[in-house]
C-alpha cells in the first residue's frame, strides 16, 4: 500500500482527471428527461437497446477478509455479518457454472474475500478458470489486489475479465476503507490491462457520498485509458453489522442519473446495474435500462446477499422486451 500523505487527501479537493469534473457534474445537473434522452440516444449508437448481458456471481471463498471496507459483510472486522466458509472445490464451482449457463448467463464471475491471492490460493482458481472456460462461458474473477505475474497467470488460464472496483471517489475513499488506498486499485487495474485481460471496474453509490463524489468516481472510471469494458454500478446493499448499515438511502432518481452519466461518459462500455436490484422496483430498473444499463448480475445470489430470483428477472425481461446478448 502506498503511504502518500499529500495535502489533496485532506482538503477533499477533487482529483484532476482526463475527463474533467465540470463536464461530469454538468451532466448530473441536466433536467432528467434531457439526460435520459441523451443517454438513450448514445446507447442506441453503440448497442442494441433491447439486449442485455447476463453475468452470474459465485463466492468461491467467503468471509474472514482482512480488509476493512465499510460496506462489506465479508470483512473480519465486521464479525457476524456473514458466516465464513473455506474455498469451494473445483467441482462445486463447475456445478454452479453449469446451472448459470443453463439459466442463460454468458459470463461466470468468481469472487474471493481476499486482500489479494497468495500463490497457493491462485493455483486452484486457475483450475476453476480453465474448467469454466471449457464450458463455453466467459470467465471473470474478483480476487483483490494482484501481485506481479498473477494477471499473466490468469490470462494464460483463459480469464476474460477481472473485476476490481474503484468503489468511490478518491476524496471519499479514506472514509470507507483504511487498509488500502485508491492508487492501489489503479495499480491492480494497470496489471490487469497489461496482461491483456478485459477490465471490469465500477463502484458503489449510496454510501453517503455527495453528488460531486459520485461524479468523481465516474470521472475516474471514464479517465482510465481505455475505459473499462464493463462498468458495474452497485447500489449499496446495507448489511446489518457493517459500519454503513443505516446510511440514508440514495434517491432512486439520483441512482438512475448516475447510470445515465456513466453511459454518456463510457459510450461503448457495458454498464451493469449491479448490487441493489433486489430492493429496486421493476419501474426503477426499467428506468436504469432506459438510461443505458445493459448488463446485470443474474441469479438469486450476489456474493453473500440476495439478488432477484431468475423467475422475477425473466418476467421483467418479458415485460420490457429484453433478451440476452
Ligand atoms: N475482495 C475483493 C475486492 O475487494 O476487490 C473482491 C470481492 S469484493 C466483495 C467485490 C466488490 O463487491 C467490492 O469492490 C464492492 O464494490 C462490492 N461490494 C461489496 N459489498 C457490497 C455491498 N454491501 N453493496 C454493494 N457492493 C458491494
Ligand atoms: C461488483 O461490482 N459487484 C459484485 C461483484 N462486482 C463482485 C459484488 C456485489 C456484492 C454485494 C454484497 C454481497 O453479496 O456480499
Ligand atoms: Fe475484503 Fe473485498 Fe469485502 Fe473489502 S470488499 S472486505 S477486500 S471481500
Amino acid at each position: 500500500m502506498s503511504s502518500c500523505n499529500c495535502a489533496s487527501i485532506h482538503v477533499h479537493k477533487p482529483a484532476e482527471t482526463k475527463v474533467p469534473m465540470e463536464q461530469v457534474l454538468a451532466l448530473f445537473e441536466k433536467p432528467f428527461s434531457d439526460l435520459l434522452f441523451e443517454a438513450q440516444t448514445v446507447h442506441r449508437q453503440h448497442f442494441d437497446p433491447n439486449k442485455i448481458q447476463l453475468s452470474t456471481l459465485l463466492s468461491i471463498k467467503t468471509g474472514g477478509c482482512p480488509e476493512d471496507c465499510g460496506y462489506c459483510p465479508q470483512s473480519k472486522r465486521h464479525p457476524g455479518a456473514v458466516e465464513d466458509e473455506p474455498m469451494l472445490d473445483v467441482e462445486a464451482v463447475l456445478t454452479a457454472a453449469r446451472a448459470a449457463k443453463d439459466a442463460g448467463a454468458t459470463r461466470f464471475c468468481m469472487g474471493a474475500a481476499w486482500r489479494g491471492p497468495k500463490q497457493k490460493d491462485l493455483d486452484p482458481v486457475l483450475e476453476m478458470v480453465r474448467e469454466v472456460k471449457a464450458l463455453g462461458m466467459e470467465t471473470c474473477t474478483t480476487l483483490g489486489m494482484l501481485r506481479e505475474g498473477q494477471a499473466e497467470q490468469l490470462k494464460e488460464a483463459g480469464l476474460d475479465y477481472y473485476n476490481h472496483n474503484l468503489d468511490t471517489a478518491p476524496e471519499f475513499y479514506g472514509e470507507i476503507i483504511s487498509t488500502r488506498d485508491f492508487d492501489d486499485r489503479l495499480d491492480t487495474l494497470n496489471k490487469v490491462r497489461g496482461a491483456g485481460i478485459n477490465v471490469c471496474a465500477g463502484g458503489i453509490v449510496g454510501m453517503g457520498e455527495s453528488r460531486t463524489q459520485r461524479a468523481g468516481l465516474l470521472a475516474q472510471l471514464a479517465s482510465l485509458d481505455p475505459p473499462p469494458e464493463s462498468v458495474p454500478i452497485n447500489l449499496l446493499v446495507q448489511v446489518e453489522g457493517t459500519p454503513l448499515a443505516g446510511t440514508e438511502a440514495l434517491d432512486p432518481i439520483e441512482f438512475v442519473r448516475t447510470i445515465a452519466v456513466a453511459r454518456l461518459l463510457m459510450p461503448s462500455s457495458y454498464v451493469r446495474l449491479s448490487a441493489g436490484r433486489q430492493q429496486m422496483s421493476d419501474a426503477v430498473q426499467a428506468m436504469c435500462f432506459l438510461a443505458g444499463a445493459n448488463s446485470i448480475f443474474y441469479g438469486d445470489k450476489l456474493l453473500t446477499t440476495g439478488n432477484p430470483e431468475w423467475e422475477r428477472d425473466q418476467a421483467l425481461f418479458g415485460k420490457l422486451g429484453l433478451s440476452p446478448v
